[in-house]
């Protein structure tokens, strides 16, 4: 017997607009589990792999036209057009509710709804927040499983109090005696967040972040919201524990655009002897002030959701150990001994695969058998460096916050802000050069400004304005300090100048001791970079003349940045509070 009346009444309404043949409470077991997965298998969604390989894991296929996050379908309907700022899609609520009730009329016709109470954050942690998922898709049901606490116990936690509300069809219903395809979805899609009833409707896609409610659309838009209000922050960062060889621990967040690296970073193997770093979280970070004034954060999410191609023993063998049982893949290709695979992670590839659409593929194809954005879905206690303070419930608190993105040229390998608003500045300012696996031009810069030009869920300028008075609200000696990073640096002739990965423990090594207050930088126009022999580049074997390239700051490109970021300014009008004009002014005039 469910007890909170508000959640009893709201299922009542969505089940008589979304006319489900059956009503289904999930309970967040194994069984559950195991009911959903056979349903997946006989629809032919789902293929069970290798028990021998990979026990209790399984391979789903996508519509090919359901692939990933949907950025243009998604809006954020504030009642007032400008609290949706210059960087979301906005409709006004009315209408777009009007439009979407309209579409979840009968759309689980013949279909079961699965309601998932979940918890974003661990059960009962006071940083922590409730949402609940109504979903007709058993695929969400068993991601949901993974990706956040989920079930009976929610609901014991939940009792009469308050939860965001979540509601998602895939968009095709069995009427008029139509049969079940293997990955029902609609051509018209729609990922809709209202910030003044913080509730969610998504409708049209059964994919990843267009349906894993609890991700994108909570744990950062509407979270961002929430953050705002509360004197809090919610962001799209990865959280680490590192340990020096003298056993001192602290942990950093760090703020990466897509394709850039995150998880990689999340779960890196130190190639410097005596150095550890641990997992907290690989993509979401909730931080609150501690009584002691410093900023503690926790993963809200209980799983990964990762994007496989690319990762290998080489690059993460942290991530591909995390995959070794009970996980799922999606849209990677299956082996013919029932395993899968992706590209990049075998240097050799297989004689024969099927490929995510299905069919037979050999390597001489001239298409990859793995999506670009093919995704595995795993437990996070199952990674073999997950930290042991991941799931407590206070957080951990953060010494450093880092932002990057992909830059071929101007950004130096690392930087320290002089203080927390020019950190805010260089957040601001974050820009990536869009990969092959996007959809946008290949080498593009685009701006994305706290790797949150997706996921925030109101007015961007709003939103420097929060950090900026965040970093006022506790001395700051209290606050984290902040670096920007940059791996991808190239050389002249278009060579990557840092070989990444591993090595980037060198780059955290030099944030630590910052941290720890040794005066081992030197000023640059941009910010402080690692003093002379301060970077430990030992056994590195790099040319000096390389790490020189590393950290040259070209003055005449700096104000073209300078232009750049000028010119992107202008979209926030009024909006753009003033210290961040102050510190771009700031910066030309130390270039010049
Ligand atoms: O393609 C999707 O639907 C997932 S997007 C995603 C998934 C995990 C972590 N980050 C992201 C992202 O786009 O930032
Ligand atoms: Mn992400």
């Amino acid at each position: 017997m469910v007890q909170n009346k508000k959640l009893v009444q709201w299922v009542d309404e969505m089940a008589a607009l979304c006319k489900p043949e059956k009503v289904h409470w999930c309970d967040g077991s194994d069984e559950e589990f195991n009911q959903m997965v056979k349903l997946l298998i006989q629809g032919g969604t789902g293929v069970k792999l290798n028990d021998k390989k990979r026990p209790n894991s399984f391979l789903f296929r996508s519509d090919p036209k359901d692939v990933a996050r949907v950025e243009d379908r998604t809006f954020i309907c504030s009642e007032r057009k400008e609290d949706a700022g210059p960087t979301n899609n906005w409709m006004d609520p009315n209408e777009m509710k009007k439009k979407l009730t309209g579409l979840f009329d009968g759309s689980m016709v013949g279909r079961n709804l699965y309601v998932i109470p979940f918890s974003m954050g661990p059960l009962g942690s006071k940083i922590s927040q409730i949402g609940v998922e109504l979903t007709d898709s058993p695929y969400v049901v068993i991601n949901m499983k993974i990706m956040t606490r989920m079930g009976k116990e929610v609901l014991e936690v939940l009792k009469d109090g308050a939860f965001v509300p979540c509601l998602h069809s895939v968009g095709y219903p069995l009427d008029g005696g139509k049969k079940d395809i293997t990955w029902p979805c609609n051509e018209t899609k729609y990922i809709v967040h209202f910030p003044e009833d913080k509730s969610i409707w998504s409708y049209g896609s059964g994919y990843g972040g267009n349906a894993l409610l609890g991700k994108k659309c909570f744990s950062l838009r509407i979270a961002s919201l929430m953050a705002r209000d509360e004197g809090w922050l919610a962001e799209h960062m990865l959280i680490l524990g590192i340990t020096s060889p003298e056993g001192k621990k602290l942990y950093f967040a760090a703020a990466f655009p897509s394709a850039c690296g995150k998880t990689n970073l999340a779960m890196l193997q130190p190639s410097l002897p005596g150095w550890k770093i641990e997992t907290v979280g690989d993509d979401i970070a909730w931080m609150k002030f501690g009584s002691d004034g410093r900023l503690y954060a926790i993963n809200p999410e209980y799983g990964f959701f990762g994007v496989a191609p690319g990762t290998s023993m080489q690059s993460n063998p942290n991530a591909l150990l995390t995959l070794n049982e009970n996980a799922l893949f999606t849209n990677t290709a299956l082996t013919d001994d029932g395993d899968i695979w992706w590209e990049g992670m075998t240097d050799e590839k297989p004689k024969h695969l099927i490929d995510w659409k299905g069919n037979d593929w050999t390597p001489d194809k001239d298409y990859p058998s793995s999506h670009p954005n093919s995704r595995f879905t795993a437990y996070a206690k199952q990674c073999p460096v997950i930290d042991p303070d991941w799931e407590n419930p206070e957080g951990v608190p953060i010494s450093a916050i880092i932002f990057g993105g992909r830059r071929a040229s101007f950004i130096p390998l690392v930087y320290e802000a002089f203080n927390w608003q020019h950190g805010t500045f260089i957040g601001s300012t974050q820009s990536s050069e869009t990969t092959a696996a996007a959809a946008h031009q290949v080498g593009q810069l685009r701006n994305d400004p706290f790797a949150m030009l997706a996921f925030c869920g109101y007015n961007m300028g709003d939103y420097f304005a929060h950090w900026l008075k965040i970093g006022k609200s506790v001395s700051a000696d209290k606050l984290p300090k902040v670096f920007c990073a940059n791996w991808f640096r190239k050389s002249a002739d278009g060579k990557f100048l840092w070989p990444g990965y591993g090595e980037n423990i060198r780059v955290l090594k030099w944030m630590f001791e910052r941290v720890e207050g040794k005066n081992n930088f030197a000023e640059s126009p941009i910010g402080n970079i690692p003093g002379e022999g301060a970077l430990d580049v030992s056994s590195l074997g790099m040319p000096e003349n390389e790490i020189q390239e590393l950290f040259k700051i070209d003055k005449e490109a700096g104000m073209k940045e300078v232009e750049r970021i000028r010119e992107y300014y202008k979209i926030f009008g009024s909006d753009l509070p003033k210290e961040l004009t102050e510190e771009l002014n700031a910066l030309e005039k130390r270039l010049k």
